[in-house]
C-alpha cells in the first residue's frame, strides 16, 4: 500500500546513493580525483558527439547520468545477507542475478541490488554488487572455526536501522524523518573502520587463507570498497588516468571498444594500503588494502542470443590468450578480442534484426501524424519512420569481468583452484529469497515500450475518429 505521506523507495534509494557517494568522497580522496577525470570526459563526449547526445536525451539516460554508480560490498554470513536484502528493499532495490566467482579463484558468490522498472532506475540507477563468502572452502578447519565465531559474533547493523527496516515492513513505507534517519542509520553499515577486530597475527592466518577472507573476517562490517562512476568512454579515462596519477589495471574488461557498446566494459587501479590497528596494537602499525577505484561504461543489453554469442567469442579469444590478461600479454590480449569480435554485428539495426539486443520503442512525430496505423507490423513501423528504437542499457555485471577486478585488486598472484562450483540454491537460501533473473526484466521493460507505442498509436486514431485535436499523450 502506498501511504501519502511515505517517501518513495525510489527517493531514499536516490538519498542514499548521494550520501554513500559524499562519505567514499571524503574518506578516499583519490575517487574525488576519478569522478572529476569523468566528468570532465562526458561533457567532452557529449559537445562532440551528437549523436550520443540525442540518444541519452531520448531515453532519458542523460539526467541519470551524473548520479550513476554502483558500489560493492562482501558479507560473511547468511544472516547478513538477508538482513542486507531487506534494508536494500526499503530503498526499492532487489537481488537480480547470480554470479558464482568461484571458477576463477574468488571464493564468494554474488548478486546485484538495484531498482527493476525502467522508471525507478532513471529516479536512481544505485546498484550494489553484494558478494557472500563461502567459508565451506577454507580447508584448514580450526581456522574455519574461528572466522565463522568472529562473523557469528559481530553485528554490521544498527539498531536503529534494523528498527526501521522493521517499520518500513510493517507499516509499508518510511515517512519523511523516518527516511532520513533511515538513510544516515543505513550508511553506517557500509563505513570503513580504522581498526580491526582480530590480532596481527590472526588477521595474518586469514590473510595467508585468500586475502579476500581477511577483508571479511577481520573488520566490523562490509565496508564498501569502490563507488564506480559511468563513463561514456572508458578508453580516454584509461589513457588519461596515468597523467592523473592513478595506475589502471592492464586491459579493459568486458567487450572490445565498438561503434555501438554493448553490455559493460570496466576498469580500475589498485587497491589502497590503508594503516588498520589490530587488537593486540594501540596505534595503526599494521595495514590492510580493501579499497580501490573503478570506472566503467555501459552499453546495450543483450537477449540469452545476444549473450551467448558474447560469451562464445569472449571464451574464444581468451582461450587463445592462453592466461589470464596481464602487462605482460595486455596487446594480444586487445587485438584477439578485437579480431573474436568482429562477428558480433555492430550496427543497432543490425542487432535488432538478428535479436542480439533489446531495445527501447518510441512513436516518431511521423508516427503521430500518419494516422491510422493499427494494423501495421512493428518492422514496418519501423521501417517507414513511424516508431524508432534506442538500445536498453545493460544495468548489471559480468563474471568474468567481476572476477577480472577482483583479481587485480586482490594481487594476480592471489590464484586459486577451488573443486566446487555454482550453488545458487545455497546462495538464495542464505539470501533468504530467489534471485530476479536479469534477462526476463529487459524483455519487460522492451515489451512495455511496444505496448506505450500501439497505445500511443491508438489514441491518436480514436482521436482523429472523434473529429477533435490530436492529443497523443493523454490516455484514459
Ligand atoms: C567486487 C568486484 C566486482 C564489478 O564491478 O564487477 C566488481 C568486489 O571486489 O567486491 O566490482
Ligand atoms: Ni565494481
Amino acid at each position: 500500500m502506498n501511504h501519502p505521506n511515505f517517501v518513495s523507495p525510489d527517493l531514499i534509494r536516490q538519498r542514499f546513493s548521494k550520501a554513500m557517494s559524499d562519505m567514499y568522497r571524503e574518506e578516499v580522496p583519490l575517487y574525488g580525483a576519478l569522478m572529476e577525470l569523468v566528468e570532465q570526459t562526458n561533457r567532452h563526449v557529449l559537445q562532440s558527439d551528437p549523436q550520443i547526445l540525442q540518444q541519452l536525451t531520448s531515453t532519458g539516460e542523460i539526467e541519470r547520468l551524473d548520479l550513476e554508480r554502483h558500489g560493492a560490498i562482501r558479507v560473511g554470513t547468511a544472516d547478513e545477507l538477508a538482513t542486507l536484502a531487506r534494508l536494500f528493499a526499503v530503498m526499492g532495490m532487489q537481488p537480480v542475478g547470480y554470479y558464482d566467482l568461484t571458477p576463477a579463484g574468488v571464493p564468494v558468490h554474488s548478486t546485484a541490488f538495484r531498482a527493476v522498472h525502467e522508471a525507478s532506475l532513471q529516479v536512481s540507477p544505485f546498484r550494489v554488487f553484494t558478494s557472500l563468502l563461502r567459508l565451506e572452502l577454507i580447508e584448514d578447519l580450526e581456522l574455519r572455526t574461528f572466522a565463522q565465531s568472529m562473523l557469528d559474533r559481530r553485528s554490521i547493523f544498527t539498531a536503529k536501522a534494523l528498527s526501521l527496516i522493521e517499520r518500513a515492513e510493517s507499516e509499508g513505507g518510511l515517512t519523511e524523518p523516518q527516511a532520513l534517519e533511515f538513510v544516515e542509520q543505513a550508511l553506517e553499515t557500509f563505513r570503513w573502520h580504522h581498526s580491526a577486530t582480530v590480532t596481527a597475527e590472526q588477521y595474518q592466518k586469514l590473510s595467508a587463507q585468500h586475502r579476500l577472507i581477511a577483508d571479511v573476517v577481520a573488520f566490523k562490517g562490509p565496508h564498501i570498497n569502490h563507488l564506480t562512476p559511468r563513463t561514456l568512454d572508458i578508453d580516454i579515462v584509461q589513457a588519461q588516468m596515468p597523467a592523473h596519477g592513478i595506475t589502471p589495471k592492464a586491459v579493459i574488461e568486458g567487450p572490445p571498444r565498438r561503434q555501438c557498446p554493448i553490455l559493460l566494459r570496466q576498469t580500475s587501479f589498485k587497491a589502497l594500503d590503508e594503516p588498520i590497528a589490530f587488537t593486540d596494537q594501540n596505534e595503526a602499525r599494521g595495514s590492510h588494502s580493501a579499497r580501490f577505484g573503478e570506472i566503467e561504461q555501459r552499453g546495450a543489453a543483450l537477449t540469452p542470443k545476444g549473450r551467448t554469442l558474447y560469451d562464445r567469442l569472449l571464451n574464444a579469444a581468451r582461450d587463445e590468450l592462453k592466461d589470464f590478461p596481464n602487462e605482460a600479454n595486455a596487446a594480444r590480449y586487445n587485438a584477439l578480442m578485437a579480431q573474436h569480435f568482429s562477428e558480433f554485428p555492430d550496427t543497432w539495426e543490425g542487432m535488432r534484426q538478428q535479436e542480439l539486443a533489446y531495445f527501447r520503442y518510441f512513436v516518431t512525430e511521423k508516427g503521430l501524424a500518419a494516422g491510422d496505423l493499427k494494423n501495421v507490423a512493428l518492422d514496418d513501423l519501423l521501417g517507414s519512420g513511424y516508431l524508432r528504437v534506442e538500445p536498453l542499457v545493460y544495468e548489471d555485471f559480468l563474471p568474468v569481468s567481476a572476477a577480472g577486478i577482483f583479481q587485480s585488486n586482490l594481487g594476480d598472484a592471489a590464484q586459486t583452484r577451488y573443486g566446487v562450483h555454482s550453488n545458487q540454491q545455497a546462495f538464495e537460501k542464505a539470501l533468504g529469497r530467489s534471485t530476479i533473473d536479469e534477462l526476463a526484466l529487459y524483455a519487460e521493460s522492451q515489451r512495455r515500450s511496444i505496448e506505450q507505442c500501439f497505445v500511443a498509436l491508438a489514441d491518436v486514431v480514436q482521436a482523429n475518429e472523434k473529429g477533435s485535436s490530436h492529443n497523443p499523450g493523454k490516455h484514459r
